[in-house]
């Protein structure tokens, strides 16, 4: 299973307990088709978990301005369905055998269901954005461009060992963090927030998504197999170079790690990396000599002190965010929110965040 998200302190809030609990009901109604058959297909990652990020900020922004409202119910909807949507296209484009911890729609049904269920996602994840009016529905149009648009440019920049800080950062920019800003000014829109509050908190999430990606590409670094679902260093088997190993090319440790780089992605083009549909289910198979190349690189990464620097990077982010809400008076939403970026990094091995 991958590792989950805990939400300390929500349970306050009961009244955001219960319309994530709707959030989910109307997103898995929000997937399916006339007929069981395909329904099982379009529903299929929806009813698979995951961490609810999305809505819980959507409606966090809300909460913010006040009462949660019927449109901010469904803003959630369609930030977590636009979720879902790329997660399908990603899936297909990394020949990825397992999604939250179970076999990917992709694995069960072949790429042409998975793109095509993946499109259906997104068609609906429109229906409810057009009916929450023409801002959110621009809104929503526009971050799904933006996310299309980093993820061609991560494609672009695979296994460049020149990619730098600043190429990194407009990927996960459009890729991650787009997501993440529109759903809680997309909340705090449902609200009537002021404009320039809806603005602080797009910023707000702009940040909070760069945290959310860093630690994810740490955790790809010093996290462990079972707790990711997948095996530690998939980015660098699949030529994705984000931050710790961008520092790491620019440490007194850059050639070696160069070598340890070109190798792995040597053993990937010839050996591919195959899913195993073994008794436990489908999984990625990595060979012994990725496994030993990978394992050399991670430890470099710690000890040049490229991760503890990809940790501050991102420790200066949440900050930044945090400090962005001293607009708001007192409350516990507020402080709530102040705590998103703790409880993000707390993902990470404890020794590893000060
Ligand atoms: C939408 C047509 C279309 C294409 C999408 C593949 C692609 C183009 C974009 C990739 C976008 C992507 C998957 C970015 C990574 C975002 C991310 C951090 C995913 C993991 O999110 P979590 O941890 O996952 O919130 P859960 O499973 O908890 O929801």
């Amino acid at each position: 299973m991958s590792e989950g998200i805990a939400f300390p302190g929500l349970d306050r809030f009961p009244d955001i307990v219960s319309a994530l609990d709707l959030v989910e009901k109307r997103m898995v109604e929000a997937t399916r088709v006339d007929d069981p058959v395909h329904s099982e297909i379009t529903a299929y990652l929806a009813k698979a978990g995951g961490k609810r990020v999305r809505p819980l900020l959507a409606l966090l922004g809300a909460r913010l301005g006040g009462v949660i409202a019927e449109t901010a119910i469904e803003a959630g909807v369609a930030v977590e369905l636009i979720h879902l949507g790329s997660l399908h296209h990603d899936d297909v484009i990394d020949e990825s055998p397992t999604r939250r911890g179970r076999r990917s729609v992709n694995a069960n049904w072949g790429n042409s269901v998975a793109i095509l269920a993946g499109d259906l996602v997104l068609a609906r994840a429109s229906e409810i954005g057009a009916r929450l009016g023409r801002r959110a529905s621009e809104l929503l149009a526009r971050t799904l461009g933006t996310i299309v648009y980093g993820q061609m440019l991560e494609l672009s920049r695979a296994y460049d060992l020149e990619s730098d800080v600043e190429g990194y950062l407009e990927i996960i920019e459009k890729k991650t963090a787009s997501l993440i800003s529109t759903s809680i000014a997309l909340g705090g829109m449902t609200a009537g927030l002021e404009d320039s509050d809806v603005e602080t908190l797009a910023e707000y999430g702009r940040l909070m998504g760069i945290v959310f990606q860093v630690a994810d590409d740490v955790l790809d670094v010093v996290g462990s197999s079972d707790r990711l679902g997948k095996p530690v260093g998939l980015d660098m088997i699949e030529g994705t170079y984000t931050l710790p190993v961008i520092y790491g090319l620019r440490s007194d440790r850059s050639e070696e790690l160069a070598g340890i780089l070109r190798r792995i992605k040597e053993l990937k083009m010839t050996e591919g990396l195959v899913a195993d549909d073994g008794d436990s289910g489908a999984r990625y198979a990595v060979s012994d000599e990725i496994a030993s190349a990978i394992s050399r690189a991670c430890k470099l990464l710690v000890d040049t002190g490229s991760v503890g620097a990809s940790l501050d990077f991102a420790q200066d982010r949440a900050q930044a965010a945090k400090a962005l809400l001293a607009r708001f008076e007192e409350s516990p939403v507020v402080e709530l929110l102040e705590g998103v970026g703790e409880m993000i990094l707390g993902r990470l091995p404890k020794e590893l965040v000060s």
